[in-house]
């Protein structure tokens, strides 16, 4: 059976756990990283000398990194969720390259400057990633309105994986307040799923 290591409430972890879930991969998991098992064990770093979670070992395949992790997870299990045509291929990957370059960066200082003790951050850093984060949610906000955004339609794609758990932090832990009735109604349909409640909808650290 996959076994994916790492900790429930990192986001990262969450995004591979729920794909899995959809896509009806069992799997068991282990808890590493932050304030679990730690990553610098000679066991976990002969799996990912990055030291990070999350990783999975499925038969003779390890493999690190979230995104590439949904990636082949879809393409073993599920191709059509990375794209039906090359232009689709494209923007899928694109957003899901983007959200762990652009994204995640401004959204990891502001969840760790709020929930970390003692924050990682200064008070002024936080204050400049979370206008960057709400620009970066607009943005979304947009392309979904505009019908360009391969995320949060009817079909999934790998897209949805990867930003609908950021989507959910945001929410939930940095700006309750943001409104984009269109951001609304897809994180209802992702709560509406079992197995977004189960591996995503967790309480955080
Ligand atoms: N780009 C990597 C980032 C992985 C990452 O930074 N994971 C964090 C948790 S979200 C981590 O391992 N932190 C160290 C720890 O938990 O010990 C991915 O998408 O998998």
């Amino acid at each position: 059976m996959m076994e994916i290591l790492g900790r429930t409430n990192s986001v990262n972890v969450r995004k591979v756990a729920w794909c899995a879930a959809e896509l009806g991969v069992p799997f068991t998991r282990s808890d590493w990283g932050r304030g679990f098992r730690p990553t610098s064990e000679p066991e976990f770093l002969a799996l990912n000398p990055n030291a990070t979670v999350p990783v999975i070992r499925d038969g003779d395949v390890v493999l690190y990194e979230s995104h590439s992790i949904v990636r082949y997870l879809c393409a073993k299990h599920r191709p059509q969720w990375l794209g039906e045509t090359p232009e689709a291929v494209g923007l899928i990957s694109q957003w899901m390259d983007w959200s762990l370059s652009v994204l995640a960066t401004p959204m990891s200082v502001v969840f760790q400057g709020k929930k970390v003790n003692p924050p990682p951050y200064t008070p002024e850093q936080v204050v400049a990633a979370t206008a960057r984060a709400k620009e970066l949610w607009v943005m979304i906000a947009r392309a979904m309105d505009e019908g360009t955004a391969p995320f949060g339609g009817e079909e999934f794609t790998a897209a949805d994986f990867v930003i609908a758990p950021f989507m959910e932090r945001y929410v939930t832990t940095i700006e309750p307040q943001f409104e984009a009735p269109v951001l609304d109604a897809w994180l209802s349909r992702c709560r509406a799923r079992p197995a977004f409640h189960e591996h995503v909808t967790v309480p955080a650290p």
